[in-house]
């Protein structure tokens, strides 16, 4: 081998170092990439490194200690040039495109358009001028933050802070934590909140309560507000923090009428699965279950949408519409698929 200005000594096998190398610099930071699998090229080219003797087959790679069939798959592909999965699959854009689709608002369509722009990292994104709705700005300024997932009790905190301002509006709100939160996960990716008051509709209240918690400084941006704010159902969309000194964090606030109560706790309560077979099994016995009520005698077109809708059965609590259904009520921790 020859001499490296002063860095070392160049085996017989650095090329082959160096694809390694490239892999793995791809890989870093790309979402649904096991860290098991990303660690293993970083360490394929520190062996390729040490490796006195030309390799010139996989096979021949795969009696080396820590060379496994799917590393040797990649030193043929690397060899031979062919548009193996080193090469073509985990190219730059779709290292971008997994990483820019992790920013709050952007989608796999948006985080294209950026790399087509020229967008290659988060900091050029924050350094260059892209074309961002205030929403996506938010979310790439806050990256680090609402990428983190939020710990139980974090999620506790914030909505004791969320509930304490709407006693203070209001003492006869009826306030409750929703989400992953009430199916009992350790973590949570935001907060979901839903809010009613009896007897009547809470209308107003959702701007007043907004405008309040961001006196407090417990609400710091808004990501989507609705579009008539004393709509008897309103949602609103947020960051937020429980002290200056913690971190950002996602912030859903849903207000709705009480007789809505039971049918909006199903709904926010989840997860995604469960309310689809719900809705399925609701269907195949001829109601219609959304976030308002369960229905009888919708009406649908050829193609299954609503021509009519239909009568209410039930949505006051959870246990009406568990029972039209025939189904025992189902704890929250156990709504699963
Ligand atoms: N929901 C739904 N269909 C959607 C989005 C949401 O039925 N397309 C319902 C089910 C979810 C609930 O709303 O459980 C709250 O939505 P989130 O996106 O906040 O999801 P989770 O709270 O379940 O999980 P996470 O911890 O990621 O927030
Ligand atoms: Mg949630
Ligand atoms: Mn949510």
């Amino acid at each position: 081998g020859q001499k490296n200005d002063g860095k070392g000594y160049k085996g017989p096998n650095e090329w082959l170092a160096q694809q390694f190398e490239r892999l793995h610099e791809m890989y870093a930071g790309q979402v649904g990439k096991s860290a098991f699998a990303i660690r293993g090229y970083q360490r394929a080219a520190s062996i390729m490194r040490r490796i006195e003797y030309p390799i010139t087959t996989g096979a021949q790679a795969r009696a080396i200690p820590g060379i496994g069939s799917g590393l040797a798959e990649r030193i043929d592909e690397f060899l031979s040039g062919a548009p193996g999965r080193g090469f073509y699959e985990d190219t730059e854009q779709a290292r971008c495109v997994g990483l820019f689709k992790d920013i709050y608002g952007v989608g796999r369509q948006v985080a294209n358009e950026l790399y087509r722009l020229g967008a290659r990292s988060i900091t050029d994104l924050r350094t260059g001028h892209y074309p961002l709705t205030p929403g996506q700005q938010v979310g790439l300024s806050l990256y680090e933050d609402l990428k983190a997932r939020i710990p139980r009790e974090e999620c506790k905190q914030l909505f004791e802070l969320i509930k304490a301002a709407a006693m203070e509006l209001d003492p006869g709100l009826w306030v409750e934590i929703m989400g992953s939160y009430r199916r009992g996960q350790e973590d949570s990716g935001d907060v979901d909140i839903l809010i009613t008051k009896e007897g009547q509709n809470q209308k107003g209240v959702l701007g007043d309560l907004v405008k309040l918690l961001r006196e407090k400084g417990v609400i710091t941006h808004d990501l989507g507000a609705p579009s008539d704010w004393n709509a008897p159902e309103a949602k609103w969309m947020g960051v937020g923090k429980v002290s200056p000194s913690s971190k950002y964090r996602r912030i859903d606030i849903l207000c709705i009428p009480y007789e809505q109560w039971g049918a909006a706790l199903i709904y926010f309560t989840g997860n995604e699965v469960f309310n689809r077979s719900l809705r399925l099994y609701a269907r195949k016995l001829g109601y219609s279950l959304n976030q308002r009520g369960l229905y009888k005698g919708v009406l649908r077109g050829r193609d299954g949408l609503k021509t009519t809708e239909g009568e209410l059965i039930a949505s006051n609590t959870e246990q009406d519409i568990f029972d039209v259904l025939g189904l025992r009520w189902r704890h929250p921790h156990h709504r699963r698929p």
